[in-house]
């Protein structure tokens, strides 16, 4: 749960960093867990290395699955985890639904930065209720490429975007001109879909793991249907007040 005061300062600023959510032990386990998913190269339908194109071809890779919880039983509890909706309920209200998830690890030396961006251009919503969280598994100090955001810069509603990975301007908002949010293993960051966010090179001589969700409010309307994902609709916490009958994908297709 958030404080008042830190739940104001989530309004205000777009973010919040919510400190130790979960135990050293147990972000070593989830650590253990996403780097074992890498090692037997479970990528599933996704490419294994997420480098944006407008950064590509600098000798970066980061290793990537999306749908984790279609991989990892301790995922799926994760998902669930009332530390983590908790939290996703002070901000986006009682009913929190999965829109997706995917685990990043930014390999030592050489992994992948993220430029800034909103995440609005990948799948707008009608209300803005989108939300992410970033679980650290393991700590991320400036040189491993922390997060980055633009404090506040939720409230200047969407804005326009560039190239095929819609970034922001690099003129108007450089990552040096962002504020660092170097986080320890078991910290969770959860920013508005709005937020100005990005991430430098990993400098350090150790991965970045992390997993990062998107939530958002069942009510909520997507206004494209790109971005699909495999258990999208999901309720994580409270009820889905505009659940429609269910069908099977296969009687959806031969309707
Ligand atoms: O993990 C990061 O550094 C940022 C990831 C991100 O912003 C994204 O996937 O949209």
């Amino acid at each position: 749960m958030l404080t008042e005061e830190q739940k104001n300062f989530y309004d205000d600023q777009g973010y919040v960093l919510v400190r130790g959510m979960f135990s050293a032990e147990e972000a070593a386990a989830l650590r253990a867990e996403m780097h074992a998913i890498a090692a037997r190269g479970d990528t599933g339908d996704t490419s294994s290395d997420a480098t944006w194109d407008s950064v590509r071809g600098e000798g970066t890779t980061i290793a990537h699955c999306h749908d984790v919880h279609f991989r990892s039983a301790m995922v799926t509890r994760l998902l669930t985890d009332p530390r983590l909706t908790g939290v996703a309920q002070d901000i986006i209200g009682p009913n929190v639904q999965l829109h997706h998830n995917k685990m990043f690890i930014k390999p030592p030396e050489k992994g992948s930065p993220f430029p800034m961006h909103q995440d609005f251009p990948y799948f707008p919503h009608r209300d803005h209720s989108m939300i992410a969280v970033i679980l650290h598994f393991d700590d991320a100090p400036e040189e491993k490429g922390c997060l980055c955001v633009y404090p506040g810069s939720h409230k200047l509603g969407p804005l326009p975007s560039e190239g095929t990975d819609h970034h922001v301007s690099t003129e108007r908002y450089p990552i040096e001109g962002a504020t660092a949010l170097p986080a320890k293993a078991g910290d969770a960051l959860f920013f508005h879909y709005l937020t100005i966010h990005g991430s430098g090179v990993n400098r350090s001589n150790e991965p970045r793991t992390t997993l990062l969700i998107q939530l958002r409010d069942p009510e909520d309307v997507p206004l494209n249907n790109r971005h699909a994902s495999r258990g999208q609709g999901m309720m994580l916490a409270g009820i889905d007040p505009a659940a429609k009958p269910f069908t099977f994908a296969w009687e959806e297709q031969s309707a």
